[in-house]
């Protein structure tokens, strides 16, 4: 009898980076969860980083790769480990990747004890991440059913320059629905007043987040979870995460450069001295005062063919559940992990140090 060999034949296809590292991931993004989940509401948002960037160095230098850090937790000078630059891995084998990491997305989320922090890494083939400055980037995140309903209807396509409602209205036709029965989440800042202000006007429902826009995001591409569309100015390192999970699941991400001190409104002189301080660098990027304003879509922020996408939920999120500590080390945590080839596992993953004493239950 002749079936679809669907999952041998993904297996197949998948690229080396895919094949050799997607499991890894997986356990990378797990053990730093784990560790900040012990640091979980103790007020120290230091430390529960920190412990979350220990434990994914350690895991990375563990893997046979020659792996280069692209987006992680600053520039050298600034950051201990993982810095940009930071070189990662064994250097044994054929493997070679840009990475990127985000060990705890959500500080104060984790430090407060709030929903939403996640570890997160993507890896890709060398050039396959954008490697841009560290500022935020403006953005509209969606998922598959808006990039199916652009195919098919090529003069409505969302666009950052449209007004809100507009794009809204886009997305309420994909999914077949109303303006009023969408949810939009948007970082709860000042910046963002006058964008709120739009969302409402148009119809839809809006979910502020104090922190942590980066799972909302790819929740735009799963479906149940809540989340329709994901606005505004974060960090660009979060949207480059963003578009890894989203080249993967078919979703889109359109984002611009956009430096805080102008995003949040701040006097000349700081927006002059910002740029003094952050356009050399973005020149030697390729980035001009000129084409900072550029759009970038899904495949500019991820060119790579070969991509892996991991995260592991920390405090509770739209569709990870938060780390479980059940004594002596015993943990139970979600993630979602994938890759290029179309393989996307949710996974319930229980680490048990004492096999007698910890009863695996169902969850
Ligand atoms: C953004 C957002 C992140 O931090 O980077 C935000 O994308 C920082 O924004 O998800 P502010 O400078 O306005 O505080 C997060 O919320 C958490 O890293």
């Amino acid at each position: 009898m002749t079936h679809p060999k669907t999952a041998e034949n993904m297996m197949n296809g998948a690229g080396p980076i895919e094949q050799a590292l997607l499991p890894r991931l997986l356990h990378i993004t797990e053990a730093a969860a784990i560790a900040a989940a012990y640091q979980m509401g103790r007020g120290d948002k230091m430390l529960a980083d920190h412990v979350a960037v220990e434990a994914m160095r350690r895991m990375l230098n563990k893997l046979d790769m020659r792996g280069v850090i692209k987006i992680g937790e600053g520039e050298r000078d600034e950051a201990p480990m993982l810095y940009i630059g930071e070189e990662v891995g064994t250097g044994k084998g054929n493997i070679v990747v840009d990475i990127a990491v985000d060990p705890l997305e959500g500080t104060n989320l984790t430090a407060d004890g709030i929903p939403g922090s996640i570890a997160v890494m993507a890896m890709a083939e060398p050039g396959g991440l954008f490697h841009g400055p560290d500022v935020y980037m403006d953005k509209i995140v969606v998922g598959g059913d808006v990039v199916r309903y652009e195919k098919e209807h090529p003069d409505e396509r969302i666009n950052l320059d449209f007004p809100v409602a507009h794009n809204l209205q886009i997305v309420a036709n994909a999914l077949n629905r109303d303006i009023d029965e969408l949810v939009v989440v948007i970082l709860d800042r000042e910046r963002h007043k006058k964008k709120i202000e739009e969302i409402r006007a148009s119809g839809a429902r809006v979910s502020l987040v104090s922190d942590g826009d980066l799972m909302p995001g790819i929740a735009t591409a799963i479906r149940g979870s809540g989340v329709h569309v994901v606005m505004g100015a974060g960090g660009s390192g979060e949207a480059v995460l963003t578009a890894a999970a989203m080249k993967i699941l078919g979703g889109k991400i359109l984002a611009r450069l956009v430096l805080p001190n102008v995003a949040n409104g701040e006097s000349e002189e700081m927006i002059a001295k910002e740029k003094e301080e952050k356009m050399p660098r973005l020149v030697t990027m390729g980035i001009t005062e000129d084409s900072i304003n550029d759009v970038m879509d899904t495949n500019k922020l991820v060119p790579g063919k070969d991509v892996i996408f991991a995260a592991t939920g920390i405090t509770p999120g739209q569709f990870l559940k938060e780390v479980n500590l059940f004594g002596g080390g015993d943990a139970r945590v979600h993630s979602v992990s994938m890759g290029s080839s179309g393989v996307v596992k949710f996974t319930d993953t229980i680490y048990i140090v004492d096999k007698e004493e910890t009863p695996v239950r169902l969850m």
